[in-house]
């Protein structure tokens, strides 16, 4: 592994900053995302908001409070010997209702703050601009990123931020998998679907205002600090076919192409033949302005980043048992377990992906997200041992650097997700743990908010002073 390899974590700002009143923070997208029956239907874009019942909970507001705690989360950070940490702004937080001329000062001082902690231990700061992410007022008011609009007010956030961190912040990620538009439209990107219209159309027009929106946040970056380096990043896992029936491997190929349609704009700068051919045999003319083609083209990202949980597994005929769990459709992988939460558990699946993507981009990659969400009961001296996170991550390491070392990926880090235990996206629990730090609260939202090293913090420790080394 190259000796400046960033190893390190992930969080988000709507899955653990919390503080959504503080600081003159505007309503954001997480704030109105409910725990419960109802959450899927919301972030499905079926069900409005502002239909859902008053006594609704909302894990985001409060989340794990990293807004109270970032000084002693960050600490932590420090002991692990995280060397970066990638972590997101709430764009709500600097721009409350998204159409501010000016920045909301206190906004961009929290995150000052926040950023110059990390300077002082040494850790590099990744930032995502946009994770799962919007002012709830552009939501309402413009109906979020299927109106062009949207993208000069991204635009504006952008620039602030580029310009108000110059000299403090080099990694930047415009949107956290883009691609779950698709799946999760109103909490990839505030898309709300009224009766009877054509959905894939929508979609697609979101998409597309998404990936202008990136290709000017590259162009505006690199004018602003030629030294910013500017990602792109996929929701990643390889498709594989059921069997080699001619008929999987085409589905499993099609599959993968409906996430890596976002990449392939973003890296290479234009719209691939699959993806001209499918709108036009969908019918789906898209609004599209004379610049588009241009700034597609002359402003590709610099790098790509990806989360990888685990591969996926398609038939061709729809048969067999469904995996659960993920929001990614996928057949049940027989050669595979899966985690508490029927998410297929597959080291090599990493290394296969990692391989694809290289293959595909010739791009440095870098992963930005992976791990193990599980349940972790304290001990009676409060205790954490979890042992299994530490079994994924060991051999979900040993994979990474199979990749590096015997396959030639340029990878340039790894930041496991939710370092510090925070909300789940898909389920809004407290349970559905990633970190190396335990966080006491409960999916009802009690607890003290406590953080305590689990056993897996010691061992990640040894894994990044070694620079891996230790596991082989
Ligand atoms: C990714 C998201 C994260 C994160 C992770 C784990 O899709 O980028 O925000 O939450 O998945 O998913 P979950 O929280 O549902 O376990």
């Amino acid at each position: 592994m190259r000796k400046d390899f960033m190893w390190g974590g992930a969080t988000a700002a709507n899955q653990c900053e919390g503080g959504w009143k503080e600081g003159g923070r505007g309503m954001a997208l997480v704030d109105v995302i409910p725990y419960g029956e109802n959450r899927m239907p919301v972030m499905e874009g079926r069900m409005d908001y502002r239909e859902l019942p008053v006594n609704s909970v909302y894990p985001g507001r409060e989340a794990v409070d990293l807004y109270g705690h970032y000084k002693e989360d960050i600490a932590l950070f420090a002991e692990m010997g995280f060397k970066c940490y990638r972590f997101s702004f709430s764009w709500s937080r600097i721009f409350p209702t998204g159409e501010e001329k000016e920045p909301n000062e206190e906004g961009l001082k929290f995150y000052e703050a926040l950023i110059d902690e990390l300077l002082r231990y040494d850790i590099e700061p990744v930032v995502t601009l946009c994770h799962f992410d919007i002012p709830l007022n552009l939501v309402d008011k413009y109906g979020s990123w299927r109106n062009r609009r949207v993208i000069d007010f991204y635009l504006g956030y952008c620039s602030a931020v580029f310009r108000r961190f110059r000299d403090k912040v080099r990694y930047w990620i415009t949107f956290n998998e883009i691609n779950m538009l698709m799946h999760l439209p109103f909490m990839g990107a505030g898309i709300r679907f009224a009766d009877g219209e054509d959905e894939t159309a929508v979609k697609y027009q979101a998409a597309h205002n998404e990936l202008v929106a990136s290709a000017y946040a590259v162009k505006l970056a690199h004018e602003i600090n030629p030294a910013f380096r500017v990602g792109c990043m996929l929701a990643a896992g390889s498709v594989y076919p059921y069997s080699c029936r001619p008929e999987d491997v085409w589905e499993s190929m099609k599959r993968d192409r409906e996430n890596y349609f976002f990449i392939d704009v973003q890296v290479r700068g234009e719209y691939p033949a699959y993806a001209v051919k499918f709108l036009e045999q969908a019918g789906i003319r898209l609004e599209t302005e004379p610049g588009d083609q241009k700034v597609l083209k002359e402003h590709t990202v610099d790098f790509v980043s990806l989360s990888y949980y685990n591969s996926r597994c398609v038939r061709a005929d729809g048969e067999g048992e469904a995996a659960g769990g993920n929001v990614f459709a996928s057949a049940r992988n027989p050669y595979l377990e899966c985690s508490q939460w029927g998410w297929p558990v597959d080291p090599m699946g990493l290394r296969i992906t990692l391989n694809a993507l290289y293959d595909r981009y010739q791009k440095p990659l870098f992963i930005v997200e992976n791990g193990l969400g599980a349940r972790d009961e304290p001990g009676k001296d409060g205790e954490i041992d979890d042992d299994y996170r530490i079994a994924y991550l060991e051999s979900h390491i040993r994979a990474m650097m199979a990749a590096v070392d015997e396959d030639g990926v340029d990878l340039i880090g790894y930041t496991p997700w939710g370092c510090v235990d925070l909300i789940s996206a898909t389920t809004g629990e407290m349970s559905k743990r990633y970190g190396f730090i335990y966080v006491d609260k409960d999916d009802s939202g009690n607890g003290t908010l406590k953080r305590v090293r689990k056993k897996s913090f010691a061992w990640y420790r040894e894994v990044i002073a070694a620079n891996g080394e230790n596991l082989f």
